[in-house]
């Protein structure tokens, strides 16, 4: 299938406008994945004890920026190599944080659904299904390592 340079070009040219609000959209990404599956709540060490999203959590906000960059710098790896490939200490990294939590499956396309949204949502009339599927293709790579990772590690 291979990853084009206008699928790089579409998450480039969206993580530019995002950056510029990355705060909003961060607790953006949260709300959503907790609209989606509110069972989630619980995984998370900053949101468990809470029934609101903490507005001013640096950890909330940080494991979210990786999340956008991660997929970000994937689709930039997807064109070049045509394959995801994550450092081999982040990688196991990742893999152990994600086994230990007891991720399954499901769950990776919850985090996906939320990522497409907080697009659509920080490109407003400038999103297409395009630059949707263009993110989709990259987060599912990006998944992929992780999910194979955490089933070397079990
Ligand atoms: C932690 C990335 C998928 C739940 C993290 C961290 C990163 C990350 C960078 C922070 C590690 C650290 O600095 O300590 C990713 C990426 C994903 C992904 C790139 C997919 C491509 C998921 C999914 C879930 C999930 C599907 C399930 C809802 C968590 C939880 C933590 C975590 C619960 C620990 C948060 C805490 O500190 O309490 N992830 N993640 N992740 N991730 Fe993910
Ligand atoms: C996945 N792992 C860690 C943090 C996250 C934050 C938002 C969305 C998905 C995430």
């Amino acid at each position: 299938m291979g990853f084009s340079e206008k699928q790089e070009a579409l998450v480039k040219e969206s993580w530019e406008v995002m950056k510029q609000d990355i705060p909003a959209l961060s607790l953006y990404l949260y709300a959503m994945i907790l609209e989606i599956a509110p069972e989630a709540r619980g995984l998370f060490s900053f949101l468990k004890d809470t029934n609101v999203i903490p507005q001013n959590n640096p950890k909330l906000k940080s494991h979210a920026v990786k999340v956008f960059k991660m997929v970000c710098e994937s689709a930039i790896q997807l064109r070049e190599k045509g394959e995801v490939v994550v450092s081999g200490s982040t990688l196991k990294y990742l893999g152990s944080v994600h086994l230990e939590k007891g991720i399954v499956d499901p769950q990776f396309e919850v985090v996906k659904e939320a990522l497409i949204r907080t697009v659509a949502k920080a490109m407003g009339e400038k999103c297409s299904e395009e630059m949707k599927s263009a993110w989709s293709e990259a987060y599912d790579e990006l998944a992929d390592a992780i999910k194979t990772e955490m089933k070397k590690e079990a």
